[in-house]
């Protein structure tokens, strides 16, 4: 099922056209109302009316987190506050929020986008979604609302947390489509068996997911236990928030709305584009908006484009899920480590759960990991010898995969800590 059918399947020739037109006025927007890049442009002899193929884009300057920060909180703003009709804000993981706006426009694109993603996924005006990600800054939960608004679906705004009252209106109102993190989908799916609900008396059909990197062994575990089509969905609130990109039903990489933004992989060290296909930092650029365009921002999530097309018929590229972040990313004894990579290992593993931490410590100059992995009772509370075989196997399986020795300690059922939002999986104990 198609959204806007004649965009999302454009020729690419038509689409890298529009692309360009719209680059041109995104850089005649920003250069004339925000002194950030008219600086930058002059400093770098950048002349935006100059500009006229997408390859020239390399040209231009990045956009870094720390740029957001500096000009907090409406520095990077090219309309006057009062075309501002939202503001959202992005906290991270570290520092001060960051601030982004969105003109009348700019929220009836970003519905439109959401729409497309909810309609990629199924997701149609019979559709009964309920919306667990936080409504509030965090742009989760509006976004999603907005989309499921004018897709006609009814939406139920209950956004995170209060499971049992998330289980009890699952039930009650008939909810055919969940929106929420992965890790709380899990939550969720666990609470329920736990409560000896039975899925099949449940009408979902649809997860949308997304926020936060999940496996594909995480994806397989929430279908099976929920019994439903689960896509990802991606999106970050200083390019837009959800609806950046997602899956279609084919459930292989996200589409990217690329007549509205224009994404390119670089290599986070070089900052050279990676060859196609290869893996490196998204980095994105819109082309459509118009309270807080952004040029080249440098996302810090890791991810591939996959040129190749797409069975469903849509044009735009994909990308495949994002596996980490440049920024959590582990170097243990010289190797680089992912905590997505982890997980995929130990779902794998019979007798452990997909619940996992991860603590890093540093020693010397390299960071030591210590993997905390809940494990069934009837493990947990086996012989120690039981216990030591397991330890080995997860440490083994751990050493081949990802090349390098890390410790593993076994811990009991529901012992570690779980997330109605984004889940945290790394607990950071060095002092760099
Ligand atoms: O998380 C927007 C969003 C909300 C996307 C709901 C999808 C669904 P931020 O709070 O600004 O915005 O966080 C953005 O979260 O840079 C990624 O590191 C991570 N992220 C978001 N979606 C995914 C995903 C929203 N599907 C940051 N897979 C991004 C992996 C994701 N990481």
């Amino acid at each position: 099922m198609f959204w806007d059918k004649a965009k999302e399947c454009m020729p690419r020739a038509d689409l890298e056209q529009l692309q360009l037109e719209r680059l041109q006025s995104t850089l005649y927007r920003v250069a004339t109302h925000v002194p950030f890049y008219r600086k930058k442009f002059k400093e770098l002899a950048i002349d935006p009316d100059g500009f006229s193929s997408l390859e020239e884009l390399r040209k231009l300057p990045f956009t870094t987190k720390d740029d957001l920060r500096n000009n907090y909180p409406y520095g990077l703003f090219a309309v006057p506050l009062r075309d501002v009709v939202r503001l959202h804000a992005s906290s991270g993981t570290t520092g001060m929020a960051t601030v982004v706006g969105y003109t009348r426009n700019d929220l009836k694109n970003w519905s439109d986008m959401v729409a497309r993603i909810l309609t990629a996924t199924g997701v149609d005006a019979d559709d009964v979604v309920q919306i667990a990600f936080g409504y509030g800054l965090f742009t989760g939960g509006f976004g999603l609302h907005y989309g499921a608004e004018r897709v006609g679906a009814s939406v139920i705004p209950i956004s995170s947390g209060n499971t049992k009252r998330q289980i009890q209106i699952l039930q009650d109102f008939k909810t055919t489509a969940l929106v929420c993190t992965p890790s709380y989908a899990l939550l969720l799916a666990d609470t329920m068996m736990a409560m000896d609900i039975n899925i099949n008396t449940l009408q979902l059909k649809y997860g949308l997911f997304g926020g936060e990197p999940w496996s594909e062994e995480m994806r397989t575990e929430i279908k099976n236990k929920l019994g439903i089509i689960a896509t990802d969905n991606y999106g970050l609130s200083e390019v837009m928030g959800p609806g950046v990109a997602g899956e279609c039903s084919y459930c292989n990489g996200l589409h990217i709305n690329e007549d509205h933004f224009i994404v390119e992989v670089i290599n986070p060290d070089t900052l050279e584009p990676v060859t196609p296909g290869e893996l490196g930092e998204l980095v994105f650029t819109t082309i459509t908006k118009e309270a807080f365009p952004v040029i080249r921002y440098r996302t810090r999530d890791l991810a591939r484009l996959m040129p190749e097309p797409c069975p469903c018929g849509r044009t735009f590229q994909r990308m495949t899920r994002v596996i980490g972040r440049t920024d959590d990313m582990l170097i243990i004894k010289g190797v680089n480590v992912y905590p997505l990579q982890i997980e995929s290992i130990l779902f794998d593993i019979e007798g452990t759960e997909p619940h996992y931490q991860l603590i890093v410590e540093r020693e010397g100059r390299l960071d030591k990991v210590t993997v905390l992995v809940e494990v069934v009772e009837s493990i947990f509370f086996d012989q120690m010898k039981k216990q030591r075989q397991l330890v080995e196997l997860i440490k083994k399986r751990l050493a081949t995969e990802l090349g390098i020795g890390v410790d593993v300690k076994l811990v009991e059922e529901k012992t570690l800590e779980r997330f109605e939002g984004k889940a945290k999986r790394v607990i950071d104990k060095r002092k760099l």
